[in-house]
């Protein structure tokens, strides 16, 4: 079973929690929201939820596990599975007809009950889940919970007596998301604001237009790329991680009136040739006005990486509007980058990269200091100068099974403040590439208006 932080990070990806401003049932704004039930659709999570929740005690006390309906009652399932407890099923109102029964299952009094919550807020509703049990003849001494949100419950309960084991504070979770680079330092402030009932202000920060950002970008590549966005009403860049000249060029001329760049991986093509590759696709690049973005990911020291952008078959340097390269080598190393744009690798969007929290930051300086670099590749937001490209986006997919992991245009507009988005498989491998490619299109104009509304 993987670590309590990695667990978390994999529950968080199904929207779990929510940061922003929410009015809750009781009028109060929040600038948090737990939503644990999209947990159950997952099997595989599910079962380890279920594993994580029954390690935080020893079981030999128990007889019986009991959900509080209705969102620990998936997850009192699985535990009852895992762990071969009887389950007992709490009716959320006692039956109208027949035995007119609260608590369905097969017990008898005096037995132990463990009783699961997702998440425990005030502590009311436990207490008054306990005591229908308890009426049952059913004793009930501990409660494990998924999340606490610190806002008084699991102290309530205590003091009344019961055990209250919690999977995750609000506090920890928190903690995690900030070394992610999920929340920022003054989210975190408004979150201990709120938890010490003190009623927050929202002050959130817009994210910049394109058109505020054209006016504050000096890189030429920047300026074109924000320009064709605006005429276009555009921000999709599509992958083309396809095979041979006559694929590219296929899908460069089906999704090229959609889309600001065309991203390419030049050497995946079995039958490259600046002739008859390089020239068509300029035309088409010109026909439907959109970039050519190389996604070199240049790696090594500045003397190599120029003799990798100019020379040998590719001649990036002479097609190029704009390349990718890590950061990895140093200041110096993106000197050779001349005449073109540099998005530079901050952060990766597959599983396990090793570009943390530490290695953002430091990557981030260079960046922001280097003036061929107009832009970043990250999973996390970036200062407002440099424009973001976010690639792990698909409608349809959370993830392959060789590492990466997909967000939607949604997700990344709203939370990351993305200005480009880069969508490979979601379009070329889709039976209609350019319904795919308009669809994207949409989708991501929709989702960058509304972040900026
Ligand atoms: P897809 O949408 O099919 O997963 O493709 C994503 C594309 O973006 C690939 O070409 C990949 O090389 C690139 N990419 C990525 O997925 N994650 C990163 O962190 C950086 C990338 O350049």
């Amino acid at each position: 079973m993987e670590n309590k932080k990695e667990f978390f990070l994999e529950c968080y990806k199904h929207g779990i929690i929510k940061f922003g401003q929410f009015t809750l049932k009781s009028g109060i704004e929040s600038p948090f929201y737990v939503d644990l039930r999209p947990l159950a659709s997952d099997p595989k999570i599910l079962k380890n939820l279920a594993n994580h929740l029954l390690n935080m005690l020893p079981l030999d006390n128990f007889d019986l596990i009991c959900g509080v309906p209705y969102a620990a009652l998936p997850m009192a399932t699985a535990m009852s599975l895992e762990s071969h407890l009887p389950l007992i099923i709490k009716r959320k109102e006692a039956k109208q007809y027949g035995t007119k029964k609260l608590i369905e299952g097969l017990y008898t009094k005096g037995q132990n009950c463990l009783l699961v919550e997702d998440v425990i807020t005030s502590g009311k509703s436990l207490l008054e889940t306990i005591p229908e049990i308890e009426n049952e003849g059913i004793n009930v001494s501990d409660v494990v919970v998924v999340l606490d949100r610190g806002q008084g419950g699991k102290e309530l309960l205590e003091s009344k007596g019961y055990r209250v084991h919690t999977l995750f504070t609000i506090q920890e979770v928190c903690g995690i998301l900030k070394e992610e680079g999920h929340l920022l330092d003054d989210e975190i402030a408004r979150i201990n604001d709120f938890l010490a009932g003190n009623i927050v202000k929202f002050e959130e920060k817009k994210r910049l237009s394109y058109e505020q950002k054209l006016a504050i970008s000096d890189h030429s590549v920047a300026q074109k790329i924000l320009t064709i966005a605006t005429e276009k009403k555009s921000n999709l860049i599509a992958s083309a991680d396809v095979l041979t000249t006559q694929e590219l060029l296929d899908l460069a001329e089906k999704v090229g009136p959609h889309i600001v760049a065309l991203k390419t991986h030049i050497d995946i093509i079995s039958d490259f040739d600046m002739q008859k590759t390089i020239l068509p696709l300029q035309a088409l690049a010109q026909k439907h006005n959109f970039l050519l973005m190389e996604d070199r990911k240049f790696a090594d020291i500045g003397n190599t990486q120029e003799l990798q952008f100019s020379h040998g078959v590719y001649k990036i340097a002479e097609w190029a509007d704009f390349v990718t390269a890590q950061v990895i080598g140093g200041f110096e190393s993106l000197d050779c980058f001349r005449n073109v744009g540099v998005v530079a690798i901050l952060g990766m969007s597959s599983k396990g990269t090793l570009t943390d929290a530490h290695y953002q930051e430091e990557a981030l300086k260079i960046a922001e200091s280097h003036p061929n670099v107009f832009g970043g590749v990250s999973q996390k937001k970036l200062p407002e100068e440099l424009i973001l490209f976010t690639p792990g986006v698909n409608l349809e997919s959370k993830g392959d099974n060789k590492g990466q992991q997909y967000n939607t245009p949604e997700h990344v507009f709203k939370n990351l403040h993305t200005d480009f988005i880069i969508v490979g498989r979601g379009i070329y491998k889709s039976t209609d590439v350019e319904k795919a490619a308009l669809q994207y299109k949409i989708e991501g104009w929709n989702a960058y208006e509304k972040s900026i509304s």
